[in-house]
């Protein structure tokens, strides 16, 4: 148990601990409901609550003191995740997304060993199409390639494939690049560095999550396999066209 939790756990009151004499206790004869010790938190004692009080302990602050910029990434939530996502009447906006690059070199961790290679394309690819402000995390969608299901470069017009992908830090890796990736839902007999890609993301699947071991990663990038299919499967009806 740390010693904050110890701390707003404790069940004695604050003046018993601290030895207060029995002359000055009267502001802790009730136990306050979420005590702050003094000794650990030395500029917010719970009496100074006049304005003059909190500049003072203000101005005492070192100026250094680090100040968190981000709060940590979310662990995989335990339980069961849905199978679609996304309204099954079409995508609302911002869907669809349009964005586009050339695919190149990764991170080289050998994700195609895992059995989930990812087509990555320069995170200005968020840019050329105008989004890069889009939440990071996975979604499904269309990708437009010019290499055909038999790996061979096709020239101006390609062949569309369903894809899921991943937009973000990877949390997992604690990466301190944005990346771009994508996971096209065909096997490929080789690989395809240097084609073009045209995405239309036509809905969110979920965030980005830190997990405790690589099986737990793999494990939910299978799931989210499974709900672009499925998510897709609905989409003839929607009518998209994404250039080849
Ligand atoms: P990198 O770290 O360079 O991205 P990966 O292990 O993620 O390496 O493999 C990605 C490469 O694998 C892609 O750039 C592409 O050339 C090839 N590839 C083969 N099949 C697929 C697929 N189904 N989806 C995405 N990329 C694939
Ligand atoms: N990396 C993470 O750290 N957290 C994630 O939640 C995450 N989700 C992903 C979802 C999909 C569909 C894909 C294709 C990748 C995801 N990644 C995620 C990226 C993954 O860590 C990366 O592809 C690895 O290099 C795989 O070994
Ligand atoms: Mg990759």
């Amino acid at each position: 148990m740390s010693t904050h939790s110890m701390f707003i756990e404790r069940k004695t009151p604050y003046f018993v601990q601290r030895q207060i004499p029995k002359s000055r206790q009267t502001l802790f004869t009730k136990p306050h409901r979420h005590p702050i010790s003094p000794s650990l938190f030395p500029f917010a004692h719970p009496r100074q609550t006049s304005a003059s009080r909190i500049e003072h302990s203000a101005s005492r602050i070192p100026p250094h003191a680090p100040i968190p910029h981000s709060l940590p990434p979310t662990m995989r939530p335990n339980g069961p995740r849905p199978s679609v996502t996304g309204p099954d009447s079409g995508p609302e906006p911002p869907f669809p997304l349009k964005l586009n690059g050339k695919v190149v070199k990764g991170f080289g961790r050998g994700s195609k060993e895992l059995g989930i290679p990812t087509a990555n394309i320069p995170v200005a690819g968020l840019a050329v199409g105008g989004h890069e402000d889009v939440e990071n995390g996975v979604y499904y969608g269309w990708a437009g390639l010019n290499v055909g299901p038999d790996g061979a470069f096709t020239g101006e017009r390609g062949t569309v494939y369903p894809m899921v992908m991943s937009i973000g830090w990877n949390p997992f890796y604690k990466n301190t690049v944005r990346s771009v990736e994508v996971h096209l839902l065909h096997a490929f007999p080789a690989d395809f560095y240097a084609a073009h890609m045209n995405l239309l993301i036509l809905g969110f699947i979920r965030a980005e999550s830190d997990y405790v071991d690589k099986a737990s990663l793999i494990d939910d990038i299978r799931t989210d396999i499974r709900v672009a299919e499925r998510s897709l499967r609905r989409e003839a009806a929607w009518g998209f066209e994404v250039d080849g």
